[in-house]
């Protein structure tokens, strides 16, 4: 690639990575695992191999346990065949000169019983059901009435999120993400709207962040901090999740986590996959608490992402969607080239068709 005074086209120091631009491809949810195993299947190999040009990519959202699926065919790691899938997946980025994270995930309240162990409910902080739907073999159905955690269960839940994370070193990942957004269980913990616990888990901020903070601490037992990260939406309404003082758990969550010097924060500013000023807040006070790296994400473009680059507001921006229909997303960015749209009717099922048949520049 041509050497570009892009601030996008930059080099970034990610602890011992060095991330050849600043664009991170964001998390998304396909649902093209192998029915029955939730194993990625050889496309997704592909799929991701195919934009291995990204700076970093953080891998679709990716299940820590069978509780923890809250959509049909997502994949897992947590058995040995998923392990040995993704290993397929990551492989294929780092022939192709890329580096990639696992999402680790529980959806909490956001499942169905027929997704659920034994066609059980749905585990949440507080028994309160979400007023939002899932997708199953069967379409979109409402989320089922979760019931909420035994303080005794909530341990068991943690140390799946440490076996998922350990498993993601033995499936070749450079590192783990943290999903703690979009209303799934880490954010129902944060979020006052979700948890009326009066345990040690509910109540006051120190609270409410015990859980992802006690995550990250079990996750860093297999990875160093710096190739931890977490994803966090502060404001955003996602699967009917809302806090009433957004500022002060995100505040102090953000402060733990800078103590632990954790890799790095991506940000979700504002609703996801929306308004990006549904509510204010002020993200680079959040930024400044924080001692690693920002990677900012929601609805950006070239424009703005160099900008906040620029302005030294973020460190690394995330594409989500862009990233479907244009597996060089860097090299179009790079280019100022015209951006493909995705087929919004297949992205979420399927097979090659709208996952691994978009072409780059000049393939078309
Ligand atoms: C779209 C469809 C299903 C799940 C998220 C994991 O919003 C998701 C998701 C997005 O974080």
């Amino acid at each position: 690639m041509v050497a570009s005074s892009s601030p996008l086209m930059q080099t970034f120091r990610l602890g011992d990575l060095t991330l050849p631009n600043r664009v991170v491809m964001a998390p998304l949810t396909r649902n093209r695992a192998t029915h029955g195993s939730d194993v990625p299947s050889d496309l997704a190999a592909t799929y991701y191999r195919q934009r291995a040009s990204a700076g970093l990519i953080v891998s679709e959202g990716t299940q820590i346990s069978r509780q923890g699926q809250g959509y049909v065919w997502t994949p897992g790691l947590y058995t040995d065949k998923q392990v040995e899938g993704w290993r397929r997946a990551t492989d294929a980025v780092h022939q192709a000169g890329g580096r990639i994270f696992a999402q680790l995930w529980h959806v909490g309240r956001i499942s169905h019983v027929s997704l659920q162990p034994n066609g059980g409910a749905p585990v949440a902080p507080s028994a309160i059901r979400a007023n939002t739907r899932t997708y199953l073999e069967s379409g979109f159905a409402e989320v089922s009435e979760p019931r909420a955690l035994e303080t005794a269960e909530i341990a068991g839940i943690v140390a799946d999120f440490a076996n998922a994370g350990a498993n993601a070193k033995r499936a070749g990942f450079d590192g783990v993400e943290i999903h703690g957004a979009n209303g799934y269980l880490v954010d129902q913990f944060l979020r006052d709207g979700a948890n009326k616990r009066t345990d040690a888990y509910g109540g006051s901020v120190e609270n409410r962040a015990r859980f992802a903070l006690e995550i990250v601490d079990a996750v860093v037992k297999a990875w160093p901090a710096a190739r931890v990260g977490i994803r966090i939406a502060p404001t955003s309404p996602a699967n009917d999740i809302a806090d009433s003082n957004p500022a002060a758990i995100f505040g102090h969550l953000v402060a733990k986590l800078s103590e632990r010097k954790i890799g790095y924060i991506h940000v979700i500013e504002g609703a996801t996959q929306g308004d990006r000023n549904i509510a204010p807040f002020d993200w680079s006070a959040l930024r400044r608490a924080f001692s690693g790296a920002y990677i900012a994400n929601n609805g950006y473009t070239r424009e703005m992402a160099d900008a906040a680059l620029a302005a030294g507001n973020v460190d690394l921006v995330a594409f989500g969607r862009p990233f479907i229909a244009n597996p060089d997303l860097v090299e179009r960015l790079n280019r100022g080239a015209e951006l493909a749209t995705g087929d919004r009717a297949t992205f979420f099922g399927g097979g090659a068709e709208g996952y691994t048949d978009y072409p780059a520049l000049g393939e078309a």
